[in-house]
């Protein structure tokens, strides 16, 4: 550490280091973090050797000829491989004004054009955007046809595309160093990889592999950074602490809440604001981030009447998406409100791993409304 006019400065190689551990803790989640940190360290340093050697055997693993290494000549490549400068030496600053370079246009026929549109449609990322930012990034996407069995990204290496799936089935596979890669996720015609390389500034963190043949729109690491990067940032820092504050959501890998964060949108109500009205048809789920929200139902002789009241970490509006029945219930803001939704599909598409917590919280519902009501009103679809 340096001191320079009784002012300690952080050297580039600590705050690199400690961020990437950082992040690779936060993806794995392993529990014991001394543990975790002293096997993580360790093989950084065995890596960082290896790199050293391996680099100065004059290849690197971005060289040209790199689809003809065989599996034992690649590099150790691993969230935990020592990078190489020509990326990492770029500091990690979101804040920082990335506008290096003018906009790239790739042309399109109408027919892409269309077919570009609907693949976007639901790609949470692109849920920060403005109009003219979005115009930005549909110009600077281009295609690329994919066959099945390729590498569209090895794990370990330096980020450069983000990719959009067109069509056609992906594989997202994680190994660690000598092991066979495992199988974690598997895309089917719609959603979007890549985005975390260069998000974060860290190397690959799984690989990529078409197992059909397909269609994918990329989208360069300079353009990413210069319009995603800002808006991605700041939305999942913000929804952080409201992802943190709702017990069911704990459930989820860090990585899920990352994506949980890209598809929240953001809504603000004022006192006696109906949010949901029982009986409408449900079109997503809300997370209180602050503020009291009033649930009613409308009892026999047609007079609401308060059931239940839901304040910071708490949530609503699932029970129609879980039933696939009309809303329960009415809510309605009490003070000023500010809340999170969730449309349907990235309702189905990301809490999954929550289903047992709410289906859990739907039973409490049923026993209240025996006690209140007296007999159990039909809350659950029996299908
Ligand atoms: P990337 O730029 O690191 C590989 O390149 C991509 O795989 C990555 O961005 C993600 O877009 C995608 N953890 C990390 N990356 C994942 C995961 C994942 N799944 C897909 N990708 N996990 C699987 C969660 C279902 C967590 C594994 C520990
Ligand atoms: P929804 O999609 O049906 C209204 O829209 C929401 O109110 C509902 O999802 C729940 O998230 C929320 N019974 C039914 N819905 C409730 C209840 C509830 N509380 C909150 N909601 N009860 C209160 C249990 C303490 C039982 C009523 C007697």
């Amino acid at each position: 550490m340096s001191r320079s006019q009784g002012r300690i400065q952080v050297p580039d190689d600590l705050r690199e280091v400690l961020l990437e551990f950082t992040i690779s803790y936060l993806l794995e989640q392993p529990g014991d973090v001394v543990n975790y940190a002293a096997d993580y360290f360790i093989r950084l340093r065995e890596t960082r050797t290896t790199q050293i050697v391996f680099d100065q055997a004059g290849t690197t693993a971005s060289s040209p000829d790199e689809s003809t290494l065989s599996r034992e000549e690649e590099p150790p490549v691993s969230r935990f491989s020592g990078r190489r400068k020509s990326v990492f030496a770029e500091a990690y600053d979101p804040e920082e004004d990335e506008d290096d370079g003018g906009k790239v246009v790739f042309p399109k026929s109408d027919e892409q054009r269309q077919r570009l549109a609907e693949a976007v449609r639901n790609i949470l990322l692109f849920r920060a955007l403005d109009k003219e930012q979005m115009q930005e990034v549909l110009d600077a996407m281009f295609e690329r046809i994919v066959q099945a069995g390729e590498l569209v990204i090895k794990q370990g290496d330096d980020g450069d595309n983000f990719y959009v799936i067109q069509n056609g089935i992906f594989h997202a596979l994680v190994g660690e160093p000598g092991q066979e890669p495992k199988h974690i996720h598997t895309y089917e015609n719609s959603g979007s990889f890549g985005e975390l390389a260069l998000l974060y500034n860290m190397p690959r963190a799984a690989t990529i592999k078409a197992h059909t043949d397909g269609s994918l729109w990329a989208m360069d690491r300079q353009t990413f950074r210069r319009i995603l990067l800002k808006s991605a940032f700041k939305k999942r820092k913000m929804y952080e602490s409201l992802i943190e504050s709702v017990p069911m959501l704990k459930t989820l890998q860090p990585y899920e809440r990352m994506n949980l964060a890209d598809a929240l949108v953001p809504k603000t109500y004022t006192t006696g604001d109906r949010i949901i009205k029982q009986g409408d048809a449900a079109d997503g789920m809300y997370f209180v981030e602050d503020g009291t929200v009033i649930i009613s139902v409308l009892d026999d002789s047609g007079k609401e009447v308060e059931i239940n009241r839901l304040g910071k970490g708490g949530y609503f509006g699932e029970l129609a998406l879980v039933t696939h029945r009309p809303r329960a219930a009415s809510a309605y803001a009490e003070g000023d409100v500010k809340l999170a939704f969730l449309d349907v599909e990235a309702f189905e598409r990301l809490l999954g791993p929550c289903m047992q917590l709410m289906k859990r919280n739907i039973n409490d519902y049923e026993e209240q409304m025996l006690k209140i009501f007296g007999s159990k009103h039909n809350i659950r679809d029996i299908r």
